[in-house]
């Protein structure tokens, strides 16, 4: 089940819960989410910038009655079905950072019922900054990778969707949803899967699913102009959309989703461009490309690797 809903809306124009919806959490990307209520509610703080309008959040509505919470720094949400997060640390030492923060939400995902971590994104500054001659991202997936070990998981088939994008100056920040019940693991296979990766990307693998499917929504990773293991069109930022489009509607087919041109309001997606300037480009290459009815919002942020230029993500209804 899950009637989860993804809303964005302008910073300062929250949209309206629906009838017996309440809301888990809010993300504001390059402004602070204040003014809500109930003031417990996981907000998050996301020092990216929103291009092409104004600063915006992303509210997640879902069936209340919700509970919040808090512990050890992990403001949570809940309603018996599904736990939604968000966690900040210092990002110094991306490997223990991420360690750390790993290793909480899992504990607490258990602890409270809800074992099964659906989705995750990850929001680390200096992403492809080089650091005693690792790449920090590369350190982050050390990191996570050692928690998810720890934790006992399989590292391979119960890793949850994810993105790990570049923002801010010392924070990580961690935003989560994980259920009660399983979810299905989706894999691309035009792309060698990310915990396969070959170690010429990292001493340990990223540990993330292409995509995840709970109840009825899919949750699509942060998707790029990958295939195989390698990056194509490096450069080329009218190839990368289109390899990254193509990924997408492998995702989406595996899964037994609609395609990208017909899902309507039911797609929600968000585009991450490493140079803001890319963004007119971007718009055009993708409007043909995605439904009109479905929301976009498209963010500058720095993406874990260096050559490429896009990433686009999704939740599909
Ligand atoms: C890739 O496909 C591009 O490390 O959590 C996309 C989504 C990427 C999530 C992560 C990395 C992550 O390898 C990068």
């Amino acid at each position: 089940m899950s009637g989860l809903r993804l809303a964005y809306a302008p910073a300062d124009r929250l949209p309206f819960a629906g009838a017996g919806e309440a809301l888990l959490g809010v993300i504001g990307y390059g402004v602070w989410p204040g003014g809500l209520e109930p003031s417990a509610l996981p907000r998050a703080d996301i020092p990216l910038q929103a291009l092409g309008g104004p600063a915006f959040l992303e509210a997640w509505y879902a069936p209340g009655p919700v509970e919040y919470g808090e512990v050890g720094g992990i403001r949570y949400a809940l309603n018996g079905e599904l736990l939604f997060g968000r966690v900040r640390v210092d990002a110094a030492e991306p490997d223990a950072a991420a360690q750390g923060a790993y290793r909480r939400i899992v504990a607490l995902a258990r602890a409270l019922g809800y074992p099964t971590l659906v989705r995750m994104w990850n929001y680390l500054p200096d992403i492809n900054r080089e650091q005693f001659g690792l790449e920090r991202y590369r350190r982050f997936c050390v990191g996570r990778y050692q928690a998810f070990a720890e934790a006992g998981s399989a590292l391979g088939e119960d890793l949850p969707a994810a993105s790990a994008i570049g923002s801010g100056r010392d924070d990580l920040w961690v935003v989560f949803l994980a259920g009660k019940g399983g979810a299905t693991q989706i894999e691309n296979p035009r792309q060698i899967s990310a915990y396969r990766y070959p170690p010429v990307y990292g001493p340990r693998s990223p540990s993330f699913s292409r995509a995840m499917v709970f109840g009825r929504t899919l949750f699509i990773s942060g998707t790029a102009s990958i295939v195989g293991h390698k990056t194509v069109h490096p450069g080329d930022l009218l190839g990368q959309c289109r390899t990254t489009l193509a990924n997408l509607r492998a995702i989406l087919a595996r899964a037994g989703a609609d395609d990208l041109a017909r899902l309507g309001d039911a797609a929600t997606w968000k585009v991450y461009l490493r140079h803001p300037g890319d963004y007119g480009a971007v718009r055009d290459a993708l409007v043909d490309a995605l439904h009109p009815a479905s929301p976009v919002l498209y963010l500058a942020g720095d993406i874990c690797r260096g050559d490429l230029l896009v990433e686009i993500e999704g939740v599909v209804r």
